[in-house]
């Protein structure tokens, strides 16, 4: 069974080649706010696992459709010859130079490749766009509409009542925003244009759904290993006697703090490639709130959780049990707070970042100089404040389609419930014995698998209909 080929045409500047890149999932497509960027028609095959599942050709625009069709037109015979007079209209124009942009984006078409006629809605219906249609009509090819609303969507319901007229189906595609299920509807439709096609895209969504479920677990497992790399850290220097030890306290702190950072933009980049977004250039303006430096006091607002929260995740331990608190309620009471303070004391403040981990000070090495130790952290509220971003981060990157190439925008989450509380009570719980268990033996290689698992549903969720 040969694998479906779609040629993706329509006049320049609609999308086309934004289309192809997101369902070829190729950064490589060339995208451009200028029309006439596509040139030649190219061949983009949509692989997993080095099988085609199918290939998609990014072509150049229509340019002259009306003078190409009045020449068929002069050629035609009858309806049963439509076809081959658009086969001779190209064996006729292929050298001559004329009808160049034509002859490129007919001939894989002509070759056997289905047709997706690519229209922008929020521009009104014009009769300009019936000589293409036409054309498209003659080549007898299966053929479906994709009506893409650039910004907005004005025009979606006259440009539907036209190219149904001309296409077997007719739909609603925007190629920047569509996520995973609506990328999956999509094939499934595919599969309804020719019926020696439908095998090919039942197992070309069987292969992506695999696939998909493959990438969120190796970020789940890319996040595991970063939180945990960054919860056992433990950076040390000796310092002479002759030393000022505020100093010396000051320069260990800031390079534990560097290397925890360094270590959570690697996870980032890690997610990054498991997406097969690679390289993207993440925006790092001090407004946008993913890039708020890990130790920033809006970071831990918003990521940390409050007393109350983590009283229900079970990370104070027995500091608040039989307190008689209804914790459920949310929000720490003030009695509360002064209760978790003095259990949680000096070892790691909720809504601190300034006592992420002790310094300490050890040993007496020769000449009177003494070994600063600075990490692991001990701090209850790290994990959460890494896991909310790293999470956050996860879903952004999963959700971006290959037709991006600005830069990654990381806008603040659009929630206005903390994220822990998007979580079941038995998914929290879990968590915490993952990082309570940390804190405690620092044996890393049997947390990142405990970690990696609990996260795993939870990358996922990006792909859940909203
Ligand atoms: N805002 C927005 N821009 C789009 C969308 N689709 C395409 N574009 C932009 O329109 C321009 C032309 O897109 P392209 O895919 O190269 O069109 P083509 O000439 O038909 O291949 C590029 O700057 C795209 O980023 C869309 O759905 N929304
Ligand atoms: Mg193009």
């Amino acid at each position: 069974m040969s694998t479906p080929v779609l040629a993706v045409v329509g006049h320049p500047n609609k999308g086309k080649s934004s289309i192809v890149a997101t369902l070829a999932h190729d950064l490589s497509v060339r995208i451009a706010p200028e029309p006439g960027t596509t040139t030649r028609p190219r061949r983009y095959p949509m692989k997993v696992d080095g099988r085609i599942l199918y290939q998609l050709v990014d072509t150049p625009g229509f340019q002259r459709a009306r003078r190409a069709l009045a020449w068929m037109r002069e050629h035609e015979t009858t309806a049963a010859h439509h076809a081959a007079v658009v086969s001779r209209f190209i064996e006729t124009h292929r050298r001559s130079g004329e009808f160049e942009d034509e002859c490129q984006l007919l001939t894989p078409i002509a070759e056997g490749a289905g047709i997706l006629y690519v229209v922008d809605g929020s521009k009104p219906y014009g009769p300009e766009y019936e000589a293409e249609m036409e054309i498209l009509r003659w080549t007898g090819r299966p053929r479906m509409a994709l009506v893409n609303p650039i910004g907005t969507a004005d025009h979606i319901e006259e440009w539907r009542a036209a190219l149904e007229q001309y296409f077997g189906i007719v739909r609603v595609f925007n190629a920047m925003s569509a996520n995973f299920t609506k990328q999956v509807e999509l094939l499934r439709a595919f599969g309804q244009l020719d019926e020696s096609w439908t095998a090919c895209f039942d197992e070309a969504v069987r292969a992506l759904k695999a696939d998909r479920r493959e990438r969120h677990r190796l970020a789940a497992r890319a996040i595991a290993e970063t939180m945990v790399e960054m919860m056992v850290l433990v950076v040390s220097q000796a310092v002479s006697g002759e030393a000022d030890p505020t100093r010396a306290e000051q320069t260990l702190e800031k390079r534990y703090l560097d290397q925890l950072r360094a270590i959570e933009n690697r996870g980032r980049r890690a997610v990054e490639r498991i997406y097969d977004h690679a390289g993207v250039n993440r925006r790092e303006t001090a407004f946008e709130l993913l890039e708020h430096d890990l130790f920033a006091e809006e970071t831990w607002l918003l990521w940390g959780l409050t007393p109350a929260q983590l009283a229900l995740t079970g990370a104070l331990g027995g500091a608040v049990a039989g307190g008689g608190i209804d914790l459920a309620a949310g929000g720490a009471s003030l009695m509360l707070a002064s209760l978790v303070g003095a259990a949680v004391g000096a070892a790691g403040a909720w809504f601190g970042s300034d006592r992420i981990a002790e310094v300490k000070i050890a040993g007496v090495v020769p000449l009177g100089s003494k070994r600063f130790t600075m990490g692991p952290s001990r701090n209850i509220n790290l994990p959460y404040v890494i896991l909310g971003r790293a999470l956050h981060h996860q879903r952004l990157v999963a959700l971006r389609t290959h037709a991006h190439r600005d830069s990654l925008d990381v806008p603040p989450p659009d929630s206005t419930r903390a994220w822990i509380d998007e979580l079941p009570t038995t998914r929290r719980g879990a968590l915490e014995r993952c990082f309570t268990r940390l804190r405690k033996d620092q044996d890393s290689g049997p947390a990142v698998d405990a970690l990696a698992a609990q996260l795993e549903a939870l990358a996922g969720k990006v792909d859940e209909v909203r």
